[in-house]
């Protein structure tokens, strides 16, 4: 009896002292690696026909791909603002790039660090306001620079030699090698500037395709037939928009004014290297250039080459990212913190790639409404699988705070996808999706609020109230609206219920 008594004491102690430290070392670590304008089509584990990159594709083949991950507000600062809150746009405050975020809002790095978590920001930003919830940040101001860029920290600001890629690499390893506390689970969002605009590649990728050819998407040549207005009054078309000295890295003649603006920009860009990076770069483009202006191409021909100076420089940033995902990778299989970490590989937004003759991003249209997603988590994910279910970058934040146990407060708008990664899509998941773009600005893409679900995608330019609808089955590039068919008339009225049911529930207000 009196022993019995004893065990049920003992055991009573263990479990009061060993149930906490148990949970407390179990909690995953979440490293969030974030780039900028990464479009899914540019990651060959998305079935990419121009580029291959090996270490992104590892996190998809030990984890899981999703392959309808929308962002509710395609540009950079908004998508971010979702990202932190939970919440979309018109309830974040942040509508557009211009907007400044209120970083005294609740934010998931803060609930994360309320709960024990150590959490960290290193790279872009572009919140407009310093960061909020971290223990460490250290972020590039406003869209940063490609080469030797200066890094904001709350003690003011560090210039760092090199390539922005790799250093923001430095910097987040440096943190979970040095400076956190190891005995506490971390979250970190390592966020890359690259790929975007500018699109400047790193010294060592100067020359990547050189002497290929990368393939043209089909609607390179689109002529924005059967479509609302607005596809033809954008300003973002690769034949038409691309500045030379910025876009297409073509040097201004030496005569050119100083107020000149494709100055001002070559001079953002390539003003920022120092010698020795200059006589690299210059060895890599002039023979191309010299060749191109001989070359005195027009019409089509100038497009096409346009879009192939465009793509290659897209891709060759994209390298040097998936080149120091391998590295973040190999840390944390070398220091064995790979088995307890989570880890995320995903983009503010898509990105146009030529698809309807465009870069940039904003559109409705898939390309830019759909983000790359893939999480790997061992023991929980199983390797290589793929979900189709509608999930957001709204949901980012539940998703976290629920895998790292977290309770998900009740006013954030997203919900959490564990059961997605654990290969179970509850029931009741959403049918359909609420987009809305507000920016009013460069690149003249018209405001837009629509609804997607698994098959149409409804769109209305509330400006000019003219509306486009798409059937995704049998138009997947989205270049004949069938808005006002007769054949469509019952699956319009639907969604126009749908699109006003989800305004409600979301709480959007009327458009003014
Ligand atoms: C800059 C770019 C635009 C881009 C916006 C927003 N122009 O203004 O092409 O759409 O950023 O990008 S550039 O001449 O400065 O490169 S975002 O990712 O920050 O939303
Ligand atoms: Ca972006």
């Amino acid at each position: 009896m009196r022993s019995a008594w004893t065990r049920t004491i003992v055991v009573t102690l263990l479990l009061s002292v060993a149930i906490p430290v148990w949970a407390q070392t179990s909690r995953p670590n979440i490293i969030f690696i974030f780039s900028d304008d990464h479009a899914y089509q540019a990651i060959s584990a998305y079935g990419s026909r121009i580029n291959h990159t090996p270490n992104i594709d590892r996190i998809a083949r030990e984890g899981m791909r999703f392959e309808n991950a929308m962002v509710t507000n395609s540009i950079c600062a908004p998508s971010r603002a979702v990202i932190q809150t939970g919440k979309y746009s018109h309830l974040n405050g942040v509508l557009d790039n211009m907007q400044v975020f209120d970083g005294s809002q609740q934010t998931f790095p803060k609930l994360l660090q309320q709960a024990g978590y150590q959490t960290a920001v290193v790279g872009k930003w572009h919140l407009k306001s310093e960061p909020t919830g971290f223990d460490y940040w250290e972020v590039l101001p406003g869209q940063g620079a490609y080469y030797n860029p200066d890094l904001r920290v709350p003690a003011g600001q560090n210039r760092h030699a090199g390539y922005v890629t790799d250093i923001i690499t430095d910097l987040t390893l440096n943190w979970l090698e040095h400076e956190r506390d190891p005995d506490r689970p971390f979250m970190v969002m390592s966020q890359h500037k690259a790929p975007h605009r500018g699109w400047m590649p790193g010294p060592e990728r100067l020359t990547l395709y050189d002497g290929m050819m990368i393939p043209e998407p089909d609607t390179l040549f689109d002529d924005y037939a059967n479509r609302a207005s607005p596809a033809r009054l954008q300003e973002m078309e690769i034949g038409r928009h691309m500045i030379d000295g910025h876009d297409l890295k073509l040097k201004p003649a030496p005569n050119t004014p100083e107020d000149n603006p494709d100055l001002r920009l070559w001079l953002a860009g390539y003003g920022r290297l120092d010698e020795g990076q200059r006589r690299i770069w210059d060895a890599a483009y002039e023979p191309k250039n010299a060749a191109f202006l001989a070359a005195g191409l027009e019409g089509r021909a100038l497009v096409r080459w346009k879009y192939q100076r465009y793509i290659k420089d897209y891709l060759r940033t994209i390298a040097s990212v998936d080149d120091n995902v391998g590295r973040l990778l190999r840390y944390l299989d070398e220091t064995g913190l790979a088995e307890n970490t989570i880890v995320v590989y995903s983009s503010d937004q898509g990105f146009y790639l030529g698809e309807h003759g465009w870069f940039d991003k904003r559109w409705m249209y898939e390309e830019s409404l759909k983000t790359p997603l893939l999480v790997r988590w061992p023991g929980v994910v199983a390797a290589g699988s793929t979900n189709t279910d509608m999930v957001s970058n709204l949901d980012f934040p539940a998703t976290l705070l629920n895998a790292a146990g977290v309770d998900v407060p009740h006013d954030m708008q997203g919900r959490s996808f564990v059961p997605m990664l654990r290969g179970e899509t509850p029931a009741d998941w959403r049918k359909s999706f609420y987009y809305h773009y507000y920016e009013k600005g460069i690149h003249n893409v018209a405001p837009h609020e629509g609804v997607r679900t698994e098959r149409h995608k409804l769109i209305h330019y509330y400006e000019t109230d003219e509306w486009e609808l798409f059937d995704l089955e049998v138009d997947p590039n989205e270049i004949r609206s069938v808005y006002g068919a007769a054949s469509y008339a019952e699956t319009q009225a639907a969604l126009l219920d749908e699109l006003g049911r989800l305004k409600k529930a979301l709480q959007v207000p009327d458009i003014p």
